[in-house]
């Protein structure tokens, strides 16, 4: 019971900073993602891809969770964008009183949209609200296709499903089609992307959805000019 007592007043708290964000975030028109998948799976690869393919469309700043080390936040800082590590020392997810001071040190600039990568691990960060607009799950052919069932809890609270690693698909037993369909099984609503991060193939449509997401929240891109009204 006190244990259950606990965890809401955690969950309480998180969500309160995480509306702070969102009000923050939504006022000045940026978008934000949150990338969850297990270890390994290819966060930091497609948040690499989804960089080099879109910074000279927008203004991107990124935040890196991770248990130890700051090897994520020197992969995406060699792309030449505002980065901040957060080390979690053992934590298993991010939360969002630890993102709201790791963007207070980001420099003092409009973006257009920041992307968060949480700790990876398939079940703890899909609890935590961090203020986001979506948040998006990054699961690998090689994970196996029966993933979205074991975990239905994943895939239930995110809005996307990125399937990477389809280069693999020849040597692995485990189906496309089959995750996809699984995925779906368990929320129908899910927008899915099938993409290899390695070769390229499919990133054109994931970088539309992130094109279009960022349109929608309405603001003008850093860089464009005002129109004459
Ligand atoms: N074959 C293949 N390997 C990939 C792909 N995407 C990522 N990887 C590899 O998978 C490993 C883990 O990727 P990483 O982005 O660090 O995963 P993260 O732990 O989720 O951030 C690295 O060795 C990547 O090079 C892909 O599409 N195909
Ligand atoms: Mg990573």
């Amino acid at each position: 019971m006190t244990q259950v007592k606990v965890m809401k007043d955690i969950l309480q708290t998180n969500n309160s900073v995480a509306g702070t964000i969102r009000t923050r975030y939504d006022s000045e028109g940026v978008l934000v993602l949150n990338f969850v998948s297990s270890p390994g799976a290819g966060k930091t690869t497609l948040l690499e891809r989804t960089v080099a393919g879109l910074k000279n469309d927008m203004k991107i700043g990124v935040v890196e969770g991770d248990l130890s080390t700051s090897l994520d936040a020197e992969r995406i800082a060699q792309h030449g964008i505002p980065v901040i590590q957060i080390n979690t020392d053992g934590g298993c997810h991010l939360e969002a009183w630890q993102v709201n001071s790791a963007l207070a040190e980001l420099p003092d600039e409009h973006f257009d949209m920041l992307i968060i990568e949480n700790v990876g691990n398939l079940v703890c960060p899909t609890n935590f609200d961090l203020g986001e607009d979506k948040k998006v799950l990054v699961m690998s052919l090689t994970e196996g296709d029966d993933k979205p069932l074991k975990y239905p809890g994943s895939f239930t609270a995110v809005e996307a499903v990125v399937i990477n690693k389809i280069d693999l698909a020849p040597y692995l037993p485990a189906k496309v089609e089959t995750m996809r369909e699984n995925a779906l099984s368990i929320n129908p609503h899910l927008k899915i992307f099938e993409v290899s991060c390695t070769s390229g193939e499919g990133l054109d449509a994931w970088f539309q959805w992130v094109r279009d997401l960022r349109a929608a929240k309405g603001t003008r891109l850093t860089g464009e000019q005002p129109t004459n009204a």
